[in-house]
């Protein structure tokens, strides 16, 4: 007995996918197609079956009557439960009765695997489950469409706006994940033990993407994963993002970054537009591609405007989620947008290595994207004076020896710079409408879960 016998399988043997389900269209009635997938639903009419199978791209139907299908086949659908993988051999046939005006009739059918009883439903909007039980069983939870339709944004979202960088002369790096040092403050770093020494997850490629550009290139980017060690359980938060981050050398000002960002994004979402309409019309998102020039209003501003709703914040107190939510509600009234540039944060709101303002006393030159409702992206002008930057470190408290791998180089020749960190994991999200952020990401990482 071979070991496909005794798992009740079949070798796939010289079977080779000629279309994806979405493809098999009316067109191709008369012809033959071979599909796999799974067993997305089986019902059994005794003397007939309908199946629908489902792969990465849609679901058809196959349906096996007794009278018009091999003893062999028949024998064999009556083996196949929701999540069975198969290959499917038939012929498209006109079927007046099947809302798509078609079905298969299989000539073969093989299971290539079997599937023990489902712990959570595979079949769109059967039962409700709980995030946290979806969580526990993501492989099965990501085969549904709308969830795996998330990820195939994500994707179209990150693969247009590294098109657009990459037709803007950057260059993609990939920098150290394992650190000395802090980046972001110390306040929320993942200790590791490195052999006889003390390192930390990278929170973020901020010193390494902006010593690139003193390395002589012009233009970097990077889409990675970063780690923090948030230890509060938000909708907004998880501990291992994908961080993507720019940073381009021979800037007039932070302006120049804002451009690029927004001209990156309206890249990206009028592209999505196009090649993820399937998806987004699946998950029923009418994506919005916001004109370009984002609207821009300085930090002082969106103070008054929390006030004027209410709150009683001084120029310098940091805008807490709830103020973003608050503006996320202002914005689109006020601007007919939900895509706005925030400018001038206060320098004690801002890391060491931020550029100060010289308009704006007290304030720096950077700036959040913010998005219905929600901070998205970070960025900045930053230092290249070697002066004014270890000023800065020491005015935050920081030891310039300890940050001497990052702080040495600028004596050497910096160019002016400034550059940006997005969350992809919150563009998503913001994008799609979804509350959660663990339903943007992949596998989340949160305080209580570092499986599956
Ligand atoms: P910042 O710390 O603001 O800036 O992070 C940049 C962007 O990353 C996303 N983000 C998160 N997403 C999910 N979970 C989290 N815990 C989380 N924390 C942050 C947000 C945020 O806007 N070095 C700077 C960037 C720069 O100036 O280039 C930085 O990391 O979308």
């Amino acid at each position: 007995m071979t070991y496909y016998e005794r798992s009740g399988t079949e070798p796939i043997g010289d079977q080779q996918r000629t279309h994806h389900a979405n493809e098999v269209t009316a067109d191709l009635i008369g012809s033959q197609v071979v599909l796999m997938g799974w067993v997305h639903i089986i019902r059994d009419k005794g003397k007939i079956k309908f199946l629908i199978l489902r792969d990465e791209r849609g679901s058809v139907q196959v349906t096996i009557p007794q009278k018009k299908v091999s003893a062999t086949v028949f024998e064999t659908s009556a083996l196949l439960k929701p999540e069975t993988v198969v290959s499917v051999r038939g012929t498209v046939v006109e079927a007046k009765q099947v809302e798509s005006g078609f079905e298969i009739i299989p000539e073969d059918i093989r299971v290539l695997n079997t599937a023990e009883r489902l712990p959570i439903d595979v079949v769109e909007g059967k039962v409700d489950i709980e995030l946290d039980t979806r969580l526990n069983n993501r492989i099965l939870d990501l085969r549904k469409p709308s969830i795996n339709a998330i990820f195939r944004v994500q994707h179209s979202l990150v693969r247009f706006s590294r098109e657009y960088l990459e037709s803007q002369g950057f260059v993609e790096i990939h920098t150290p994940k394992l650190v000395a040092e802090a980046t972001e403050g110390g306040a929320n770093l993942f200790e590791v033990k490195y052999f006889e020494r003390k390192a930390y997850l990278a929170q973020s490629p901020q010193f390494y993407k902006q010593l690139m550009l003193l390395a002589g290139f012009d233009r970097v980017f990077e889409i990675a994963p970063v780690f923090r060690a948030e230890k509060h359980n938000t909708r907004r938060h998880v501990n291992e993002y994908t961080s993507f981050d720019f940073e381009m050398a021979w800037i007039r000002g932070v302006e120049d970054v804002m451009k690029m960002e927004e001209r990156m994004l309206h890249h990206s979402f009028s592209k999505t537009r196009k090649h993820a309409a399937r998806e987004l019309e699946l998950l029923g998102i009418n994506l919005d591609v916001p004109s370009v020039p984002f609207k821009r209003i300085k930090y002082a501003e969106a103070i008054e405007l929390v006030n004027e709703a209410g709150k009683d914040l001084a120029v310098t107190d940091d805008l807490d989620p709830e103020c973003e939510r608050i503006l996320g509600d202002i914005f689109p009234e006020k601007y007919g947008t939900d895509m706005v540039f925030i400018t001038h944060y206060p320098i004690e709101l801002r890391p060491a290595y931020t550029m100060p303002s010289l308009t704006d006393e007290g304030m720096t030159e950077s700036f959040d994207l913010t998005y219905k409702g929600m901070e998205i992206t970070t960025g900045g002008q930053r230092i290249h004076l070697y002066d004014l930057l270890v000023e800065r470190f020491k005015a935050k408290g920081f030891d310039p020896e300890a940050f001497a791998f990052y702080l040495d180089p600028f004596k050497y020749g910096a160019p002016p710079h400034g550059g940006l960190g997005l969350g992809v994991e919150r563009l998503t999200m913001q994008l799609l409408g979804i509350d959660n952020i663990r339903e943007a990401t992949l596998l989340p990482r949160d305080r209580d879960r570092l499986t599956p």
